[in-house]
């Protein structure tokens, strides 16, 4: 099986995972990326009965949107039953590395809405150590530079993603030569720096669930 076809073999996963959630009314957090949109697009036979949905990006939203799912704001729905999304990176305690696709904001507020994060994924992504994948941070524009210089005190490479701003106006330092032994405390000093929007981490709230696509089918780790 190639990338794409694990990527769909996930998604299909995640859609037996919130099928009750759907029938019993509940709103459905939406992730960002290739693989949340398999998700996204194996969801469009249900239009009828998603009740509504959250998503983690413009480009999500408006996916959702072509395929006649309804999209809601945050402000007004309350808690999510459910949030399904990829990520860049996993370790085996679920704790992640999201954002090389800058959506790592609204995602990281639509996880921490939600009771439950359903993570899929290629097994390309299952590490032992999170940070061979460069740490995306978004930034207050003004900040950039400032930013930076603390990034390398914490002994990271820090480059700006040039051309790319965010749904929220910000722009995205991905952080290089970082080896993040210490997620949560690695992303709580990040949090820490002024000028930090969001980081990639998402080890203080990581997954509930890992669904990961593998030649031998999908696995389930939690
Ligand atoms: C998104 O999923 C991003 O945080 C992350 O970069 C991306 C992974 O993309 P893909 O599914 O295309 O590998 O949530």
């Amino acid at each position: 099986m190639d990338q794409d076809q694990l990527k769909k073999a996930v998604a299909a996963a995640a859609i037996e995972e919130v099928k009750s959630a759907i029938l019993d009314g509940e709103i459905i957090g939406i992730g960002t990326g290739s693989t949340a949109n398999q998700f996204i697009d194996l969801l469009a036979p249900y239009r009828n009965e998603i009740k509504g949905t959250v998503a983690s990006s413009e480009a999500s939203a408006q996916r959702l949107r072509n395929h006649g799912i309804e999209v809601l704001d945050l402000n007004s729905t309350g808690d999510i039953a459910v949030y399904v999304d990829g990520a860049d990176e996993s370790n085996h305690r679920l704790e992640l590395i999201k954002g090389g696709g800058a959506a790592l904001t609204r995602e990281k507020i639509v996880a921490a809405a939600s009771a439950r994060f359903i993570c899929i994924a290629d097994e390309s992504k299952l590490v032992d150590q999170l940070g061979a994948f460069p740490l995306p941070v978004e930034v207050i524009p003004m900040a950039r530079s400032y930013v930076a210089r603390e990034l390398v005190k914490l002994g990271g490479n820090p480059v700006y993603r040039e051309g790319v701003v965010t749904d929220n106006g910000n722009i995205i330092l991905d952080v290089y030569d970082f080896m993040i032994a210490t997620p949560c405390k690695t992303e709580e000093r990040i949090n820490a720096i002024t000028g930090v929007v969001t980081n990639g981490l998402f080890a203080l709230r990581p997954a509930d669930l890992l669904l990961l696509g593998t030649p031998d089918g999908v696995k389930r780790l939690t």
